[in-house]
């Protein structure tokens, strides 16, 4: 397995120098600062290539090329905004960078409710809190429908935490939902986000499968020609949210998403927190059935608790073997060497981290801290040398 740093380019305040020192063998990063639904330049991502190879590292993905929110919604002339997204494809492609990460989710990429929950050996994590999620919902943005998706008891926490929260408190909420787009992105008020929230008005979840499906089939033979790959990031989390549909949350997903247009190039980011975050997901099993449409693994992991509140646990603790998981990606790798892609090996990167020692003295983008994630790396490192040693 090919070991993966993700890097924010000219947002990140973590050096290339600095992720030397991590080990890591190759870059994972996307041009954020090219507004959605725009052409990549060649030369922008030459330049990008240059300062990673530079560096010492490769850069074989991207992540993420998105997906503009009109493609989402099947709204207004397609056709510009699928031409270029075939053209950044073939730009990539032209630059070596032939495995391309991306998501389908609604509005919001990645959604928490605390950017820096405590956890007892005095590092900080990320928490998605059901209680404050649905404080959010009902009493800050007014969407009474929420309380249909809670428990009696998460709504009366929620109405209790409402009640006794700061305006800071508040805000804080608000910026912690809004954090997921780091880099080029639009963050909302309370009002903004209402507001764009009708733009989802009568998108069910059949009809976000349409788009969906259209998506693929505009791009995915381009993929093809170009000798690319796709890999759909799984929601995170992997429900609704905000009343909005999502349809990349589960084993049965990912089916309808690998036979809706059925390729080799059409696969998946093996993303095993964001899975890893509904009780019904057995991730390790989703792995061993997507096995050779996994294409990119972002490796790790969660605690649950029984509300559907989760945070993020260390690489190898949690509730998702993650041992288990390895061993089903290094399995999945063997055989595809072994079907004729002899140097192949599944690109993955250590997910998020806790914000630890050092980090905690510098302002780092929120899931992306350097010792935290070296340190996940580093035990992830030594599981793959375990399992493969002979
Ligand atoms: C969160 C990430 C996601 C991911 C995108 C892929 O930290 O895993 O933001 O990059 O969803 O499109």
């Amino acid at each position: 397995m090919r070991e993966n740093w993700r890097w924010y380019g000219g947002y990140d305040p973590i050096s290339l120098a600095e992720i030397r020192q991590t080990g890591a063998q190759d870059i994972v990063t996307a041009l954020h600062e090219i507004p959605y639904g725009q052409v990549w330049p060649t030369d922008a991502i030459a330049a990008r290539k240059a300062q990673i190879t530079e560096a010492g590292f490769g850069w074989t993905v991207v992540e993420s090329l998105p997906v503009h929110e009109r493609i989402k919604t099947g709204s207004g002339d397609l056709d510009p905004l699928f031409a270029n997204y075939r053209q950044s494809m073939a730009n990539l492609a032209e630059n070596g960078v032939k495995t391309i990460c991306y998501n389908f989710m609604p509005l919001l990429d990645w959604t928490r409710t605390d950017l820096a929950a405590p956890v007892t050996s005095g590092a900080t994590c990320l928490r998605f809190d059901a209680v404050r999620m649905a404080a959010f919902e009902v009493h800050m943005l007014g969407r009474h429908e929420a309380e249909a998706e809670y428990s009696t008891e998460v709504l009366a926490k929620a109405g209790a935490w409402f009640q006794r929260s700061t305006d800071a408190e508040r805000d804080a909420l608000l910026a912690s939902i809004m954090a997921g787009l780091p880099g080029a992105f639009d963050r909302y008020d309370v009002d903004g986000l209402r507001t764009v929230l009708k733009t989802y008005e009568g998108i069910d979840r059949d009809a976000l499968r349409q788009n969906y499906r259209r998506f693929l089939q505009e791009v995915v033979p381009t993929a093809e020609e170009l000798g690319m790959q796709f890999c759909v990031h799984p929601d995170d989390p992997p429900r609704d949210i905000l009343g909005l549909p999502r349809i990349v949350s589960n084993g049965d997903d990912l089916d309808w998403i690998m036979a809706a247009y059925d390729s080799p190039s059409n696969g998946v980011t093996l993303c095993s927190g964001s899975l890893g975050a509904n009780p019904a997901n057995d991730v390790v099993a989703i792995a061993e059935k997507l096995a050779d449409r996994i294409h990119f693994a972002h490796l790790r992991n969660v605690h649950k608790d029984p509300d559907g509140s989760f945070e993020e646990a260390e690489h190898l603790g949690g509730d998702t073997d993650m041992v288990a998981l390895i061993k089903v990606l290094l399995d999945a790798q063997s055989k595809r060497q072994a079907a004729g892609e002899p140097s192949f090996e599944i690109p993955f990167r250590p997910d998020h981290g806790h914000h630890m020692l050092s980090d905690l003295d510098r302002d780092l983008i929120p899931g992306y801290p350097l010792i935290g994630r070296m340190r996940g790396l580093a035990e992830i490192r030594g599981v793959i040398k375990g399992l493969s040693h002979v």
